[in-house]
């Protein structure tokens, strides 16, 4: 069965969230964030900077969250959830999924975890300075591309909504998403309140 190496309330959420809509069963390997548990030998032999998500299906590792959905998608469904490449939604999942992570999830991460969990010896107050300046537009950005439709790839449900959704609800935590981005926070509402994410969320 396929094992996700996870942590709570982290990257790795998204890829328990993928499995969750698609319906693949998985076991969920936990380890404790900023803790030396994820820097063990052990564990680099499966992510070479001791990061989650990493995934083990049956003996084959991969790790970098785009990766994983990559796989996961084009292996156990029928690509619905990332189109073709080669059409223009494709491509612009493609955009959403690159853009979810890096600079959204990236940016917002470090705002949140250097202006709060890290172990003080790790914390780069510059970083949050950084993140705080860009992250209005990162956030503005989804607010003008959602417009009036449901999901960012317009009418379906996607990955990229998944890969998003994780940065965006970091960006609410730290109230870069409010009364000025209305579309991203019923956004953010709608599609936490699928099942799927709120089982993965719970575990
Ligand atoms: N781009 C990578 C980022 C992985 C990443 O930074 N994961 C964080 C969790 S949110 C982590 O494991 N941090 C612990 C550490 O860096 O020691 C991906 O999306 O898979």
């Amino acid at each position: 069965m396929l094992k996700i190496y996870h942590s709570k309330q982290s990257r790795s959420t998204r890829v328990v969230w993928l499995c969750e809509e698609i319906g693949v069963p998985y076991t969920l390997e936990t380890l404790s964030m900023f803790t030396p548990e994820m820097k063990t030998p052990d564990y680099l032999a499966i992510h070479p900077l001791g990061k989650v998500p990493a995934i083990d299906d049956g003996g084959f590792v991969l790790w970098e969250t785009g990766a994983i959905f990559s796989y996961l998608v084009a292996r156990y469904t029928d690509g619905a959830l990332i189109p073709p490449h080669d059409t223009h939604t494709g491509a612009r999942a493609a955009q959403w999924i690159g853009y979810g992570e890096n600079p959204l999830t990236i940016i917002m991460g470090e705002v949140a975890a250097h202006g709060g969990p890290i172990p003080d010896d790790m914390k780069i107050p510059a970083l949050v300075d950084r993140g705080r300046a860009i992250a209005p537009a990162l956030v503005g950005v989804v607010e003008r591309a959602l417009g009036d439709q449901p999901f960012i790839l317009g009418d379906a449900f996607s990955a990229a909504d998944i890969m998003l959704v994780f940065g965006l609800n970091i960006a609410r935590h730290l109230r870069f998403v409010n009364d000025a981005t209305p579309r991203v926070q019923d956004y953010c509402d709608r599609l936490m309140a699928r099942p799927a994410y709120q089982r993965a969320a719970a575990v």
